[in-house]
């Protein structure tokens, strides 16, 4: 039984507009964790990601054609729906006896409406995919009823059917390598300066599920609150693999929370540093997340760039997005990395219902302040299944195209009443010119950088350039 495993042809262009030039376009590793788990099954097992290999529909049909799979899931954000829904109808078109699957995040947050807008979908699946499109293969395979299948939308006689709700998988190191080999050369993947470094081949990992926080702002559909941790030992065993097995020189922690548990970042951190596993390293976390000692074990272990979400200066919408971070927690957490040789990057929210202009203004005002290494302005969607999105209905217009659901869009997915799509991205724009563009930040960047890491930085925007222009994913 051959299954095909898509990332949907959605163009950079798309999701992060004007800034699409300096975008990242990261391996699928959801996708290569679902492979993994049904190649050892003894299944065959192929992925095509259009996003890096920039395919269009055409090309898409005919690697299809030329496959030949019995089943066909595809993986879909918000965002990227629309382009599901049509790589959904082309197999249907192709033959409509593959059986086709949807999963990720955009079917997790809207299920019976997902199925409703595409009926081109057989099966939908909610949630962490492995264990249960692992039981769906086998049913498929042994002409078996889905009635049992954990998890799962699925059409009969013409009704939508949700079964049960999903068993995540407690034990996370039964979970196998992502199948990273299935996917084109890793050096196709493209970077951002600050989730990567000069000439160091770079790739992506996930060493955590879940997130136990309840920013109201965030879709934590697929995981939930749960926060569920590979081992130290898997997780060092993981970057040693990446180290040998595709001479990985970087790696960008993806995880929501990699700092959530200090022992396990600590053991990882010491496993390293007693290996002598030669490795640069960046994470994400909260910026309250972190101390002195814990910060010097990650320098010392390779942790160059820590990401934080910020989100706002103003303490009430601090209170209203339930990050609940006071601006004195975020100076302190921001000098505390600083203080350790790391670099820092805070990402704000910019419009997020009921926010006043000057409340924007204000943010803008406050990060410019945080001695920051870098900064992103995303302006602010209304993800479907959050805490947000019915506020966001009563304090402006909410867009009902999904291709709008992303931090940089074209057409803005929500916009305050009163307040116009070219005076929020007018906020955005001048937002970062405000950072980037004071002569304090350009000498502090010069001062504080050696010049290996300018050089770096320079390296890895070009890179990104010349990989955006190769594919073609500016278009
Ligand atoms: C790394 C990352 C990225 C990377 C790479 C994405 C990629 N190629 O996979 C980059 C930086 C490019 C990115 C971009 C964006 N991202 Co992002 N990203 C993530 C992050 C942090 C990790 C993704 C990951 O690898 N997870 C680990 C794997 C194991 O999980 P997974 O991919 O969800 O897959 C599992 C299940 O969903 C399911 N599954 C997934 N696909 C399929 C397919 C089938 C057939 C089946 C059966 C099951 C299944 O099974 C998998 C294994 O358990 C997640 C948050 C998170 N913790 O997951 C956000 C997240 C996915 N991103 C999000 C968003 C909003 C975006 C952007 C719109 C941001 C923006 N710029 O504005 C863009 C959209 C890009 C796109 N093309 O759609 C949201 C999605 C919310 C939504 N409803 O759409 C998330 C959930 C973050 C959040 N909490 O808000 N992202
Ligand atoms: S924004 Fe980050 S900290 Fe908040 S709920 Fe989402 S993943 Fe957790």
């Amino acid at each position: 039984m051959k299954i095909l495993l898509i990332y949907p042809p959605i163009r950079n262009e798309e999701v992060y507009s004007k800034y699409s030039k300096a975008a990242p376009c990261l391996p699928p590793l959801g996708i290569c964790y679902l492979s993994r788990y049904l190649l050892d099954a003894g299944y065959k097992v192929k992925i095509i990601d259009c996003v890096v290999e920039r395919l269009n529909l055409d090309e898409l049909k005919t690697r299809i054609v030329d496959y030949a799979p019995t089943i066909i899931g595809v993986s879909s954000t918000t965002v990227a729906f629309y382009h599901a829904k049509q790589v959904m109808s082309l197999v249907k078109k192709i033959n409509p006896e593959v059986v086709t699957i949807l999963g990720g995040a955009h079917i997790t947050a809207c299920q019976e409406e997902t199925m409703k807008e595409c009926v081109d979908i057989d099966i939908g699946v909610i949630g962490e995919g492995e264990k249960i499109l692992l039981e769906i293969v086998k049913r498929i395979e042994n002409n078996d009823k889905l009635t049992s299948v954990n998890g799962i939308l699925y059409r009969a006689n013409g009704n939508i059917i949700r079964n049960k709700p999903g068993h995540p998988i407690q034990d996370l190191d039964q979970i196998p390598f992502p199948a990273r080999e299935l996917l084109p050369s890793l050096s196709s993947y493209v970077h951002t300066p600050f989730r990567g470094r000069e000439m160091l081949l770079t790739t992506t990992m996930i060493t955590s599920r879940g997130c136990p926080f309840s920013c109201t702002y965030c879709d934590q559909s697929v995981f939930g609150k749960k926060w569920r941790k590979h081992s130290a030992e898997y997780v060092f065993s993981e970057m040693k693999y990446l180290k040998e097995k595709f001479d990985i020189g970087f790696i960008s922690i993806e995880d929501d929370n990699f700092s959530l548990y200090k022992p396990r970042v600590e053991e990882v951190c010491k496993k390293i540093i007693s290996h002598s596993l030669d490795i640069k390293w960046a994470c994400s976390g909260r910026v309250d997340g972190f101390d002195d000692d814990i910060l010097g074990i990650m320098k010392k272990a390779g942790c160059e760039n820590i990401y934080v979400g910020l989100e706002s200066g103003v303490p009430r919408i601090q209170k209203l997005i339930n990050k609940n971070i006071s601006n004195e927690k975020m100076l302190k957490g921001i000098n505390c990395i600083r203080n350790a040789g790391i670099r820092v990057v805070g990402s704000f929210i910019i419009g997020i219902p009921s926010e006043t202009r000057e409340e924007i203004v204000q943010t803008a005002n406050y990060a410019r302040t945080l001695p920051l290494d870098g900064v992103s302005y995303h302006t602010f969607t209304p993800y479907p299944n959050t805490g947000l999105r019915d506020l966001a209905f009563k304090h402006g217009k909410v867009s009902t195209n999904w291709q709008d659901y992303s931090g940089h869009p074209r057409s803005l997915p929500y916009i305050p009443h009163g307040m116009t799509q070219k005076e929020l991205l007018g906020f955005q724009e001048k937002a970062y010119k405000k950072f980037l563009l004071r002569p304090s930040y350009i000498c502090k960047y010069l001062l504080t950088h050696s010049l290996r890491n300018i050089v770096s930085s320079g390296w890895l925007f070009t890179k990104a350039f010349y990989l955006n222009k190769k594919f073609n994913l500016n278009k």
